[in-house]
């Protein structure tokens, strides 16, 4: 233990840290399931949101649209109401803290923790193993560090990233373990109920950015056009019963699912709603509850993108302010593992 001050750089709120890769055109998922939340939830804590750019590398990628989704996840995190006086956005490969960071903490993690990740098993599976980039196995490292370098009291994920926090946290205590208290333990702040948005061509499958690239049915985004929304619920996979039955089967719970989401009604509305309904009423309202929630994010995501010079100067100070941050915890990691030249 060497005595260092691990409270939140003088905020008297507790810290987040949450981020989204740019590995795709956002959708309903990443709102419903975790954009909604950080918004609802921001006054209450000192908050950094990141775009993730380098963990969209992991998987196969296109240099330009890199940077288009890039500015896009930034343009959508303010549209649908991330306040720049309570929360900072930033671009992750803007700080190379991140990067070095990542690199300790891989070389202190062993091979079978990051082996036996769940996301690690279904992202490799099968012949897929031989193709895939390392950076899809010590990707948890990256994340650690993204979480470790701003002092994180909090972190908002989905279920699906428990077991990342929980790395996280055993590859803090082993650090501190090994050469000093020198890194903050974060917790997982998973919602109880929290939406899970799955495809609408297959209501198996969670909803997912990757998924949407090869058959953009999959999806609704978060930038589609009211057209493109009411053709997609319109093919939206549904169940073989005539109507809308409660308890719904997979396809119709998730419409349902949506529904009660972006429109925020009871469970006993919904059933009082819907139960009877051919899926062509059923599908129709959710369209439309869906085009009315987008409405206005949609509005000023246009008007934020009308200038990206501005929002790339933004993203650029944002990133200039937390350095600060993240090159101090970096310096005291380096110190303690014997790297020379950060006294
Ligand atoms: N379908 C979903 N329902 C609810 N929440 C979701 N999230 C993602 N999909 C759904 C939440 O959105 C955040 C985005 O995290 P991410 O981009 O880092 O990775 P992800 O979870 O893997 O998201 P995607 O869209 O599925 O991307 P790809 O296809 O690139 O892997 C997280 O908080 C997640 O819980």
């Amino acid at each position: 233990m060497n005595g260092y001050d691990l409270r939140t750089m003088g905020s008297p709120k507790p810290r987040v840290f949450s981020g989204i890769q740019p590995s795709g055109g956002l959708h309903l998922g990443n709102y419903l399931g975790a954009i909604r939340n950080w918004v609802r939830d921001q006054d209450k804590y000192d908050n950094i949101f990141c775009v993730v750019d380098l963990h969209a590398m992991t998987l196969p990628w296109d240099p330009k649209l890199l940077r288009e989704n890039t500015l896009q996840v930034a343009a959508v995190y303010l549209a649908c109401g991330i306040r720049q006086d309570t929360s900072t956005i930033f671009v992750q490969s803007r700080i190379p803290a991140h990067s070095e960071l990542a690199w300790i903490l891989t070389c202190l993690t062993p091979m079978g923790w990051l082996e036996r990740m769940t996301q690690f098993k279904e992202k490799s599976a099968g012949e897929q193993r031989e193709r895939v980039g390392t950076g899809l196995l010590t990707y948890p490292a990256l994340m650690a560090a993204d979480i470790l370098l701003y002092e994180t009291n909090f972190v908002p994920v989905g279920e699906d990233q428990r077991q990342h926090i929980e790395y996280t946290r055993d590859i803090a205590q082993r650090v501190n373990q090994r050469f000093g208290q020198v890194l903050t333990l974060p917790e997982a702040l998973i919602p109880k109920a929290g939406a899970r948005i799955m495809g609408l061509d297959d209501p198996e499958r969670k909803m997912s950015k990757t998924l949407a690239q090869a058959n953009p049915g999959h999806a609704v985004f978060l930038t589609d056009p009211p057209e493109v929304i009411r053709k997609k619920f319109a093919r939206a996979q549904t169940d073989a019963e005539p109507a809308v039955r409660f308890p719904p089967g997979p396809g119709v719970a998730n419409l349902l699912q949506i529904y009660q989401s972006v429109t925020e009604t009871t469970a006993e509305n919904l059933e009082r709603t819907f139960a009877g309904k051919s899926y062509n009423e059923l599908k129709q309202a959710v369209a439309e509850a869906v085009i009315a929630a987008l409405r206005p994010i949609q509005e000023r995501y246009r008007e934020i993108r009308s200038d990206d010079a501005q929002l790339v100067r933004d993203l650029d100070r944002a990133a200039d302010r937390l350095a600060v941050t993240a090159n101090a915890t970096l310096a005291r990691v380096q110190r303690v593992t014997g790297l020379l030249g950060h006294d």
